[in-house]
């Protein structure tokens, strides 16, 4: 029995210091130590020993098993310690690199100019409508007086989608339909994009206006000029020079182009202006009592300007783009820069 048990002992204590692993450790020590393992199987069978060999056997049978308890213990913290050791070789993390990183993304420069000329506007007490991108002719011509024949209404200029739906080619109708819901006085801004049959260097079929009114009784041409001043005045600094030239829109009567010295060469003349020193950045007008009629205001009662201005042209100047199709291409190397 003694030899036998010593045999078992030299079996389990091989196992143990054979043992490459934790795992293969536990395994050992279940075999050899377990409940159901070999020398508690040993243990069980004492009683078949001659009772006076078993006080002896008894007490081997104990010291063998606190032997390889020991034994499993060290061997346990080697095996861990040897694990970490090659993990640490193994993964050779370099605490001191940069970490890497995350890319956020960042608003697209026409967004950010909309927000900054719409804050302008809604300090000045206007509201920011918008509307649908595919309208009916009688909201994007009919209702702001564009006439039947008006080459504007040329399949050469405007999307259409049958006889009386359109792609709107600016964002006025917005504000037809903002003044057939709204009495005056009320004073509105609609951005948004418009589509127009173009396709050039400096034209795309795709792109962005804002337009603005404000309609109440007793209002002048030098609301206008007022409230337009005061808005390029924020845009483009304090004591920039505005000037207003005459013009003509269907849907404005006087109506006027608006210029601003140029912020590139501050008026001494340059490419960008042309070498005249003045840049154009906004239409507007006196909306045309015709107008008016087809949003059920009277016109006896009620007047009031609207102005109109390009996106791109303003954010080309904002932040010196020189070519349009930057803004649609979608390069990241160069919207990331805003
Ligand atoms: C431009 C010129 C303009 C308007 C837009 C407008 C709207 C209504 C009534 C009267 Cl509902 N007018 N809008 C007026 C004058 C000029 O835009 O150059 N846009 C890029």
């Amino acid at each position: 029995m003694k030899d036998r048990l010593e045999a078992i002992a030299a079996e389990g204590r091989q196992a143990l210091l054979a043992a490459a692993g934790e795992s293969d450790l536990q395994q050992a020590r279940v075999r050899y130590l377990g409940k159901k393992g070999e020398l508690t199987a040993l243990m069980k069978g004492l009683g078949s020993v001659p009772p006076e060999e078993r006080p002896g056997v008894g007490a081997l049978l104990n010291q063998l098993k606190d032997e390889l308890e020991v034994l499993f213990q060290s061997r346990l913290v080697k095996v861990r310690e040897d694990d970490i050791r090659m993990r640490l070789e193994r993964e050779k993390i370099d605490v001191t690199l940069p970490g890497r990183a995350r890319f956020t993304g960042s608003k697209h420069p026409i967004t950010l100019v909309t927000e900054e000329i719409c804050a302008i506007f809604s300090a000045l007490g206007f509201g920011v409508a918008e509307g649908p991108e595919v309208e009916k002719d009688f909201f994007n011509f009919e209702a702001l007086n564009f006439p039947k024949d008006h080459p504007a209404r040329d399949m050469q200029d405007t999307f259409f989608v049958s006889e009386d739906v359109l792609l709107r080619t600016h964002t006025s109708p917005v504000q037809v339909r903002t003044m057939l819901q709204h009495a005056p006085p009320v004073r509105v801004v609609a951005p948004g994009t418009v589509y127009r049959r173009d396709s050039d260097i400096t034209h795309s079929p795709m792109f962005h206006q804002i337009e603005g009114f404000l309609v109440d009784r007793h209002v002048t041409f030098g609301d206008l000029k007022g409230i337009l001043t005061a808005f390029i005045s924020q845009y483009f600094g304090r004591g920039v020079g505005v000037r207003f030239r005459p013009s003509f829109f269907p849907f404005t009567e006087p109506s006027a182009e608006v210029d601003i010295q140029c912020v590139i060469c501050k008026g001494s003349g340059c490419r960008v202006c042309k070498g005249s020193g003045w840049l154009e950045i906004l239409g507007s007008g006196m909306i045309d009592p015709e107008v008016f009629k087809s949003v059920n205001y009277d016109p006896a009662v009620y007047s009031g300007f609207a102005f109109g201005m390009g996106i791109e042209r303003i954010a080309m100047l904002r932040y010196g783009v020189n070519d349009l199709r930057l803004f649609f291409e979608n390069d990241v190397r160069f919207l990331r820069q805003f």
